[in-house]
């Protein structure tokens, strides 16, 4: 096979320039001469792309002329980030491309990356896990496909106008976005609604059909996903849905004309749009379409490339593993069985001996909730033969555990897949568990209570099923590609392909007390805060001063999140510079970011909370530059590249039990940030791996919080912190929205009244723990040994290590590294 004009591999400056040369010409019908930013973007994107080409069909080729087993990463999200910088870095040729700019003599590197539309297919954590997945999978060489949504458009874009949040549609396709590739070919057909009958098939059995009422296309779109300075170069399959337009057009008369329109609207609809929700789900039936679509086109697509390997539908399980990005994709279990027995006319036996052997489940959350569940009218109406399966799933199910434990008609109601309980509905997780070979949790504690508290029925049928895989991040994006100055030093000290052995940074350790070091390291801190000042000031005007303690947090606004614990904190100092009692106060510049779900309205008004202390505080002399507020908006993965490399105190203060790893957490530790934080999600092991010393714990644990909760009164704790009471009065009051004595009266009233979260019962704790962090930033010295440690010991948290566990303890499979023809 041919993998491509040598030219167009090149990977010299001159190669690039001339490959961009030609793309400006032929590609985008421009000439070099007066290209605009987003010209040079396209043509070095487009020039970038061919170098991945190569190695995406040698990658492909080597597959399917094989039988290496592949992981289908099924997830409903993939927030992949902006892809020429990273692509540039994979493929080690940052240098190369920021010469071959200089040569067309217009703008530089940084601004030509800067233009690119960041696909925001994903909400937060699930979603840019499931992309540093992809990521690592290939810089490990492991054979992999994700596959997920193309949604028309992403995450909305953030703007904050009077201090709240306002929502904007993102329209990211609209520049064209040259990092797809589209295969009309491969396009695959999916059924909704209809209903199901009974036939007699040759052998004289009887057999179930579905007969969908309406149809829709599924379109692949693939996105390569190169390995770090590897030939493999795997890919996020994405559907788009269009019309199915089986049937003839010019049959029809002009009336049912109209009508084939609008069917063509309604199945386009399918992929127009992500679900903004990050943890709640009002059981909307176009959510239960989009994953019983993106699912089902998957699904067809592996029974094809097995049909390509001339291996029959039997092994699917040897070829294809599956994982389940939480439940949204967990009609994968009913779709697979429905595939096998009616489509392939398999035995129901063998058909869920297949199904259960390639298919785990990984669990993202513990909030009630954020568990799906369809109610089955909906369901059936929409999937009649899929709701058929699980009944039949449900049925032999449940018949093994009477078998397990007779009598016992509560543990039946508490373990079935349906909830019989006033409206029946089923239970997404119970489908997917029952059916994974394995489950996990995505941090040590998390597993723990999907064990005891979510799931202890099934954790006693089947001990086994149960594990952890803690979560990782990828440190080619975070620290190689994120923090430019720190990837110098690591360079210099570590060897240049520190990125693929991030173990190295264990050597750091013993320079953690050098005084020369820690300068070097102080210095790389500093340019990066700089860095985000000046997004700071471009996006907000509020100017901060790059040389104080820059306490950064930045995820999805939710109250177990709880920002209003933090800007809580932040009223109370404020109050102590008013009264004077500033002893132990050090200059501090208190960040935040994130997006409100759009109906999710005690979100937004926290957003409110935060632009009004940010207002009032930030113009208030009195400060005398010890503390300033910033509300960075419409944060996203672009943005967290920026954001990350220059935090010297990252905020992980959820309620503890509440969040079930955290992903951002690991990324501050990485680039070097101290954690202030509880024990919660993956705090507890970044607190073990770099050390008690170098973590600011605080907060009831979640054995305590469980036992608050039965007879909490957040009334009573207001008068155990001093000043508490009187920055309560004020914000009520109005002294944070222009005397508007109405606006925060809820949040109050939440926190005195309910206080779900506990903030109160962790305020005094957390507020020692900001005083030890200001006492630490006082002694630089101190600080930079903590940070470097921090760095140091946070190689755990690496993406590639979550995958080598999943790929040994959860998938079977080996790494298949991809030899080129060139
Ligand atoms: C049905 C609506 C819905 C949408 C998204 C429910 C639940 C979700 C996700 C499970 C939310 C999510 O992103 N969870 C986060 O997953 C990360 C990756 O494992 C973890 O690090 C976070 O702690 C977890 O909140």
């Amino acid at each position: 096979a041919s993998y491509g004009d040598p030219q167009r591999n090149g990977l010299t400056a001159n190669d690039l320039f001339d490959g961009m040369a030609e793309h400006l010409f032929y590609t985008l019908g421009t000439r070099a001469e007066g290209a605009s930013v987003h010209d040079l973007y396209m043509a070095l994107s487009h020039a970038v792309r061919d170098r991945l080409m190569t190695r995406h069909l040698a990658t492909k080729d080597q597959l399917r002329a094989g039988s290496a087993k592949v992981v289908a990463y099924f997830s409903a999200e993939f927030l992949i980030g902006p892809q020429l910088g990273n692509n540039l870095l994979m493929l080690g040729m940052q240098a190369e491309a920021a010469e071959a700019l200089r040569r067309f003599g217009g703008p530089g590197l940084d601004q030509v990356l800067d233009v690119e539309e960041e696909p925001g297919l994903g909400n937060g954590g699930l979603g840019r896990l499931a992309a540093c997945y992809l990521e690592s999978l290939a810089s490990l060489e492991f054979p992999a496909s994700g596959y997920g949504i193309r949604y028309e458009f992403g995450i909305f874009d953030q703007a904050i106008r009077d201090g709240w949040q306002v929502e904007i549609t993102d329209k990211w396709l609209k520049g064209g976005w040259p990092w797809e590739l589209v295969y009309p070919a491969q396009s695959v057909s999916v059924g909704f609604g209809g209903h199901v009958e009974s036939y007699g098939d040759e052998q004289g059995a009887e057999r179930r059909r579905w007969l969908p009422a309406h149809r829709a296309l599924g379109v692949p779109h693939d996105v390569p996903v190169l390995g770090y300075r590897v030939n493999s170069c795997d890919r996020i399959r994405l559907w788009r849905a269009v019309a199915a337009e089986s049937f003839d057009v010019h049959a029809f008369n002009e009336g049912d004309f109209q009508r084939a329109v609008q069917e063509k609207v309604a199945s386009e609809t399918l992929s127009k749009v992500l679900y903004p929700n990050d943890g709640t789900d009002q059981g909307k039936r176009l959510r239960l379409e989009q994953q019983h679509f993106f699912v089902s086109c998957s699904l067809q697509d592996m029974l094809r490339t097995l049909a390509l390997r001339g291996a029959p539908v039997q092994s699917f399980a040897e070829h294809w593993t599956v994982q389940l990005n939480d439940t949204h994709p967990s009609i994968a279990v009913a779709e697979l069985m429905r595939l096998l027995v009616d489509e392939h006319r398999l035995g129901w036996d063998e058909a869920w001996t297949i199904t259960t052997a390639s298919i785990a489940y990984t669990n993202h959350t513990l909030l009630p909730e954020a568990l799906e569940r369809w109610e089955v009218g909906l369901f059936g109406s929409l999937l009649p033969r899929h709701l058929e399966i699980i009944y039949e799933i449900n049925a032999r199910f449940l018949q093994q555990v009477r078998l397990h434990a007779p009598g016992d008609l509560d543990l039946l109601r508490r373990v079935s897949i349906i909830h019989e309980d006033g409206t029946k509905a089923v239970r997404m997780a119970h489908l997917a568990t029952v059916a994974a070979h394995h489950v996990n949790g995505v941090a040590a504690l998390h597993s723990q209570l999907v064990k005891t508290d979510l799931f202890p029925d099934f954790a006693a049928l089947w001990p086994g099923k149960f594990t952890n895989v803690t979560n990782g991040v990828t440190p080619r994006r975070w620290l190689a590609l994120a923090n430019p100055p720190l990837a110098r030093l690591l360079g210099e000290t570590l060897g240049d392909d520190w990125p693929a052995h991030i173990e190295r940074l264990r050597q750091l350790e013993p320079l953690a007390t050098d005084s020369g070091f820690q300068q070097r390291w102080a210095a790389c801190k500093l340019a990066c805060k700089r860095r985000l000042a000046g997004v700071i000031a471009e996006q907000s005007q509020v100017l901060v001063d790059p040389t104080s303690l820059f306490d950064i947090q930045v995820k999805r606004i939710h109250e177990y999140k709880r920002q209003h614990l933090n800007a809580l904190q932040v009223v109370l100092q404020y109050l102590r510079i008013k009264h004077g009692e500033t002893e132990g106060m050090v200059p501090r510049t208190v960040i935040f970011g994130g997006k409100a779900a759009p109906g999710y309205w005690m979100a937004k008004l926290i957003i409110r909370f935060i632009s009004g202390i940010a207002e009032t505080i930030n113009a208030d002399p009195d400060n005398r530059g010890l503390l300033r507020v910033a509300f960075l908006a419409d944060y996203n993965v672009k943005l967290g590249e920026r954001v990350y490399p220059a935090a010297d105190l990252s905020e992980q203060i959820s309620t503890a039990g509440l969040e079930a790893s955290g992903t951002g957490n690991m990324k501050f530790a990485l680039n070097g940030a101290l954690t202030i934080g509880t024990l919660d999600g993956a705090n507890v092991e970044i607190r073990q791996q770099v050390g008690t010393d170098n973590f600011f714990l605080f907060g009831h644990t979640t054995e305590q919080i469980a036992e608050l909760r039965s007879d909490y009164r957040p009334w009573e704790w207001v008068e155990k912190v001093p000043l508490l009471r009187e920055a309560l009065d004020l914000i009520e009051r109005g002294h944070f929205s222009n005397g508007d004595g109405e606006l925060f009266r809820p949040l109050v009233q939440n926190i005195v009244g309910r206080d779900s979260y506990f903030l109160l019962a962790d305020l005094p704790d957390y507020l020692v723990s900001q005083n030890d962090a200001s006492r630490l930033w006082a002694d630089p010295s101190a600080w930079q040994r903590a940070s470097i440690l921090n760095t140091a010991r946070s190689g755990y948290f690496s993406s590639d290590r979550a995958i080598r566990e999943y790929a040994e303890r959860v998938w079977g499979v080996e790494p298949l590294p991809v030899a080129m023809g060139c």
